[in-house]
């Protein structure tokens, strides 16, 4: 029997020692056979032999608990060897992947607001008469109400051709004053080289108490930002119209690619259009029962931005996927 430690001793694999137990340990294993042959030991020996094979099995349970323990933590550390992994070892760059330009220009535009704590508003895209012209002084006879202009569901629903029901939304939701602008994708029914039936928006909106809100705070917020995302560019403002502000203006900046001496791209005026704005008409504030109240709003195309900010002369080469053109933006 003692030839079992030996064996145990000398084994090398945990699979090895298993089958070992079995033979030692198992049911009809040597231990057990041994323990059986007690009935035929004299009863004045039995005490004994008892005795010495009791002892036997504990020496053969240390052996192979020893063993277990020992071949366990080989194991453990062959495998910790093989799964290593070396971080030293040179992989070519995982490839990577950018914000597309107009993103990357809408996180530019955003920052610039935000930094002047402006809160950043959104609101849903499938949207309603109200919200997206009712209340924005569109009388329902407005051009832009058409069936020719914009997408409208069976029910009577329509996809937003604004931001500006996010502003509707806001300021019957919030008390003035209202420092915001609202980000976002708008619909028009309006495909050729110049439009894409979708396309994105920043508009911006300030309300605070009559008389606190002027066209001169509207004027100044409006130069510093196109000077930040265009650089030293001269600005107009040119009286225009929106049904939902009064006075209106579009904005101008001088042609960035022939500095205002005219070419094709500024039509030859020197100029070129990159935003709406005015303050904020009166039956916009009644339409959402606000009282007393002065704002200044404005609203710019963000693909128009893109474009303008990169140099980019095709509107369809933003959305091609071409990854030519996305490549130059990593
Ligand atoms: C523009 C131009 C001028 C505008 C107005 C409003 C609101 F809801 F406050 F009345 N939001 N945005 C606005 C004004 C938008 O985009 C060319």
């Amino acid at each position: 029997m003692e030839h079992w430690i030996d064996k145990i001793e000398k084994t090398h694999s945990l699979e090895e020692l298993e089958e070992l137990r079995v033979m030692v340990f198992g049911k009809k294993g040597e231990l057990a056979k041994a323990f059986a042959k007690m009935k035929s030991v004299a009863a004045e020996e039995k005490p004994k032999v008892a005795k010495e094979l009791n002892l036997l099995k504990q020496k053969l349970m240390e052996a192979y608990e020893k063993k277990r323990a020992e071949l366990e933590e080989m194991e453990l550390l062959k495998r910790l060897k093989s799964e290593a992994i070396d971080v030293s070892l040179y992989t070519p760059a995982a490839q990577s992947g950018a914000l597309h330009p107009v993103m990357h220009t809408m996180d530019r535009i955003i920052e610039y607001f935000t930094d002047l704590n402006f809160a950043v508003e959104t609101g849903p895209l499938v949207e309603d008469e109200f919200h997206n012209f009712e209340a924005l002084n569109l009388p329902d006879y407005h051009p832009a109400r058409d069936m020719q202009d914009t997408f409208y569901f069976r029910d009577g629903k329509l996809l937003r051709t604004h931001t500006s029901p996010v502003q509707i939304r806001t300021m019957m939701r919030q008390k003035p004053p209202i420092r915001m602008i609202s980000p976002g994708a708008v619909f028009r029914r309006d495909f050729d080289l110049t439009h894409t039936p979708q396309f994105h928006q920043v508009e911006g909106l300030m309300v605070d108490e009559k008389g606190r809100v002027s066209f001169a705070n509207l004027k100044w917020i409006l130069e510093d930002f196109l000077h930040t995302m265009f650089g030293d560019v001269d600005v107009r403002f040119r009286p225009s119209f929106f049904p939902f502000t009064e006075p209106s203006a579009e904005v101008d900046i001088s042609c960035i690619f022939c500095s205002g001496k005219g070419c094709r791209v500024c039509s030859h005026t020197g100029w070129l259009e990159v935003l709406g704005c005015g303050m904020v008409d009166p039956n916009v504030f009644e339409a959402v029962g606000y009282k007393d109240v002065s704002g200044y709003a404005f609203g710019l195309g963000v693909e128009r931005f893109a474009m303008l900010i990169h140099k980019i002369p095709d509107l369809r080469s933003l959305f091609e996927g071409d990854l030519r053109l996305l490549e130059q933006f990593r």
